[in-house]
């Protein structure tokens, strides 16, 4: 259901848990540590700020949540605490509020299965998708501007995109669609439809452009093609000496760019995705109107993975304070962590090149990626879709930690299987459960943990489960 208002039955559990704040002085957040959890846990924290409240937030990994204690008044979770049971030491007097968009283990009768006071809520409760529709953070967003808050919906912009919200079709909708619109009319955001590539505001174009697709195109990995490419469409590089991005270029320009590199791609892809290329080419894209320009900060999506840069690495605090408004000493670390991130990501992906780590199957495509840390394997899995073949997901496998029997698996594919009607995330859940595992996931970028003796077993039933969904030729 694409419902673009908050449904009168979830209103009141926001009411409720509005009343419940403002009853409580001792407060403890815990919200996840992706962007959508960093996003949700600073909206929060910022709302307790302009309330007096005092608090505390700590951000945290799915897998801590089992032996939580429940030790303060209040206790929020945001971005997590549906699908687990975080309530095993809460007391009678205890107030819990959950803010989660995954699949709950509660119904709505929830109230009468505890002791203690509790807030859920949760889209699902409601038949809203939780996966497009609203994230952690927007749901955080909308208990803030209960209190008045509309100004905070800019991150819960950045929350939806840096948690995928909009990649079926390019856009933000349902219940994101609000917030979106708030953050227009508080001056906060632009919308353009522009073309997809990443690091709009920071990356030269030329590199930009090598980067731009997982379909295998003479551009892709190949700056010196790319270089060439432009030169033909009449694109300067550099703009008084320097490097031009894709924010520097006119709308003529990029309508030139857009229609080549429909020509392009439609010539290489399969026939039956061709329908699905303009879609692949340009999207709506997001821009904060009070960052400054050419930085990292102004696009949403460069803005997100700064932030998912700083969880990698365990700076989460770093995040928070740029969130919330720390645009002084923050942001030289925020760059710092930027920039070394990037420098994992470039040599860990050289390692799996020069390796040739990449074995390929019928209907998949995999690689061990023992060492690599285990957050990242899913961007690295990303990255190198395009060094193996695009027609079928990658999937990387790293072991969770020495004591652990776990194996993660993180997968990634084209969107062009996505707009074909395949869901990974889907599929991966029911793979992940054959095996004694679980997952799930978006449809391009998904995930699962199953027990460390189980990759063949895993990697053969899922070979199988595609086949006849993948094109091989
Ligand atoms: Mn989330």
């Amino acid at each position: 259901m694409t419902t673009t208002e908050i449904p009168p039955e979830m209103d009141k559990v926001y009411e409720n848990a509005k009343k419940t704040i403002e009853s409580s002085e001792d407060i403890k957040i815990y919200s996840h540590n992706d962007c959508d959890g960093i996003s949700a846990g600073s909206i929060l924290s910022i709302t307790l700020d302009h309330l007096n409240k005092d608090h505390e937030v700590e951000f945290i990994s799915l897998d801590k949540l089992d032996d939580l204690k429940i030790e303060h008044e209040l206790t929020i979770f945001s971005d997590l605490g549906s699908g687990q049971r975080i309530d095993n030491s809460a007391k009678n007097s205890s107030k819990i509020i959950i803010l989660d968009h995954h699949p709950p283990i509660r119904d709505l009768n929830y109230k009468n299965e505890v002791n203690y006071d509790l807030n859920e809520i949760n889209p699902l409760h409601y038949d809203i998708d939780g996966s497009h529709y609203v994230s952690g953070g927007g749901l955080s967003y909308f208990l803030a501007k209960k209190f008045g808050f509309n100004s905070l919906s800019w991150i819960g912009v950045l929350s939806a995109v840096g948690d995928m919200q909009n990649s079926r079709t390019g856009k933000l909708e349902g219940l994101n669609s609000i917030i979106l619109q708030d953050a227009i009319r508080k001056g906060n955001i632009k919308v353009v439809n522009d073309l997809s590539f990443y690091g709009k505001q920071t990356r030269p174009l030329f590199v930009a452009l090598s980067y731009f697709s997982d379909v295998e195109l003479p551009i892709t990995n190949n700056t010196t093609e790319a270089i060439a490419l432009m030169k033909d469409l009449g694109i300067e590089r550099k703009n008084d000496g320097i490097f031009r991005t894709l924010s520097d270029l006119t709308n003529e320009e990029k309508s030139r760019l857009f229609s080549e590199l429909v020509k392009m791609l439609s010539r290489v892809v399969p026939d039956r995705y061709v329908k699905h290329v303009p879609k692949l080419v340009a999207a709506d894209s997001y821009e904060f109107l009070n960052e400054e320009n050419k930085t990292f900060l102004r696009d949403v999506s460069e803005f997100s993975t700064a932030i998912n840069a700083c969880s990698r690495n365990n700076r989460e605090d770093i995040a928070l304070k740029i969130l919330k408004g720390d645009r002084m000493e923050s942001l030289d670390e925020m760059e710092a962590i930027l920039k070394d991130h990037k420098i994992y990501l470039a040599q860990t992906i050289h390692k799996i090149e020069e390796k040739d780590l990449i074995i390929e199957k019928e209907n998949i495509q995999y690689f061990d990626g023992t060492g690599i840390k285990t957050n990242i394997v899913g961007t690295i899995a990303g990255m190198i879709l395009s060094q193996g073949n695009w027609k079928k997901p990658i999937l990387g496998f790293t072991q969770v930690d020495e004591e652990n029997e776990n194996l993660k698996v993180s997968l990634r594919c084209s969107k062009l299987l996505a707009y074909d009607g395949i869901h990974f995330g889907n599929i991966i859940r029911e793979i992940a459960e054959s095996v004694g595992g679980e997952g799930g996931g978006h449809s391009v970028a998904c995930g699962a943990y199953i027990p460390l003796n189980k990759r063949e077993k895993f990697l053969e039933t899922f070979n199988q489960r595609l086949n006849g969904l993948i094109i091989n030729d």
